[in-house]
């Protein structure tokens, strides 16, 4: 058979010659000329790090395989909640997604373990754990299955809790606090232990969520809390800085191994140097975006940090995890964070 013209190529997908088609031309042809088209979904919105850095990699990988990659971004939970994304990677629908490793944890449960509440101090230790023995152990158990992650996990940042009616300074304020949460067994498990009544809400649903008062509150880094626009539907925010949280960039193995060696390289190299950047990007935005948020009506709280912690330490929360993960795994963690105790 000839190869196929591009004239016949859109005739065959029924575009007419004439009019529109002059305007979708330009697309088509790049398509056309693409010999790997790859979906990558994220669950956060255009402005966020994360699409700002995917966009240049895509720029990237588009570039340095001479057109012959092409990975279309797809932000905003546009095909689908996170639940059904990863469903959706898992069979190949998707090929690439950044995913937090708490909500991976419905599927790989040893994946959460770098979300621990309390755990991480700063940064330096988040990223010498999750560049060092800890994240290679998660990347260990992902790899086991039909996904894998890229070395560089992206930067989720460290949480925060805003709410509706008022504010949360000492543990107890989360007492019968209907909180919303992303699926996954640690957050759930975690402000139980705080007495809350945590609610798993898809971040898809979360903005209509709090706009409805289905629930008071949720928990997020400011970067989101601002791109999300959660601000409009919330009126306090308590710095708890209660957990590290981030993203790990998924592939399906499958797909991803169709591709040569040579622009398998060309897009992890592409992957892991945008993580590298997208990272610094979350924290200064992070640092910056408290002034800016109270100009739009947030109300900031700052907490005692080691009465929270404390009061998970009194209600069993890390001798039970410390369970479930195990005793290696947990060594791991503490390696890089000290006792947790
Ligand atoms: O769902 C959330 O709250 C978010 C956007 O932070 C995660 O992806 C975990």
């Amino acid at each position: 058979m000839p190869p196929i013209s591009r004239r016949s190529f859109l005739q065959a997908l029924g575009v007419a010659a004439a009019g529109p088609a002059l305007a979708l031309a330009p697309r088509f042809a790049r398509a056309a000329a693409a010999e790997f088209t790859l979906r990558y979904a994220n669950n956060l919105p255009a402005s966020h790090p994360t699409n700002v850095r995917a966009k240049e990699m895509a720029a990237r990988v588009r570039s340095e395989s001479k057109g012959r990659v092409d990975i279309q971004i797809f932000p905003n939970n546009q095909l689908g909640s996170d639940t059904d994304t990863l469903s959706q990677l898992r069979s190949g629908a998707v090929d690439f997604f950044t995913l937090s490793p708490l909500i991976l944890g419905t599927y790989i449960p040893a994946a959460q373990i770098s979300g621990m509440g309390f755990a991480f101090k700063d940064y330096e230790s988040v990223w010498a754990a999750l560049d060092g023995g800890l994240g290679a152990h998660v990347r260990k158990q992902i790899g086991a299955t039909s996904i894998f992650a890229f070395d560089k996990i992206w930067n989720g940042g460290f949480r925060q809790i805003t709410t509706a009616e008022k504010p949360i300074v000492q543990p107890k304020d989360l007492q019968g606090m209907k909180l919303r949460v992303p699926p996954s067994p640690l957050w759930t498990s975690m402000f139980k232990d705080f007495g809350a009544s945590p609610a798993s809400v898809n971040f898809a649903e979360v903005y209509s969520a709090l706009q409805t008062h289905v629930v008071e509150g949720q928990e997020n880094p400011l970067s989101i809390i601002y791109t999300g626009k959660l601000y409009e539907v919330q009126k306090y925010c308590s710095l708890t800085n209660h957990m590290w949280d981030g993203f790990w960039f998924l592939g399906n193995k499958d797909s991803f191994s169709r591709l040569p060696a040579d622009l398998q390289t060309i897009v992890q190299n592409a992957i892991d140097d945008a993580a590298l950047k997208q990272r610094q990007d979350v924290i200064q935005m992070d640092q910056n975006l408290r002034s800016k948020l109270e100009g739009d009506g947030l109300k900031f709280t700052e907490v005692d940090q080691a009465a929270f912690r404390k009061q998970l330490q009194k209600s069993g929360f890390y001798a039970d995890w410390q369970k479930r993960f195990g005793r290696e795994a947990w060594a791991l963690l503490e390696r890089y964070t000290g006792n947790l105790g």
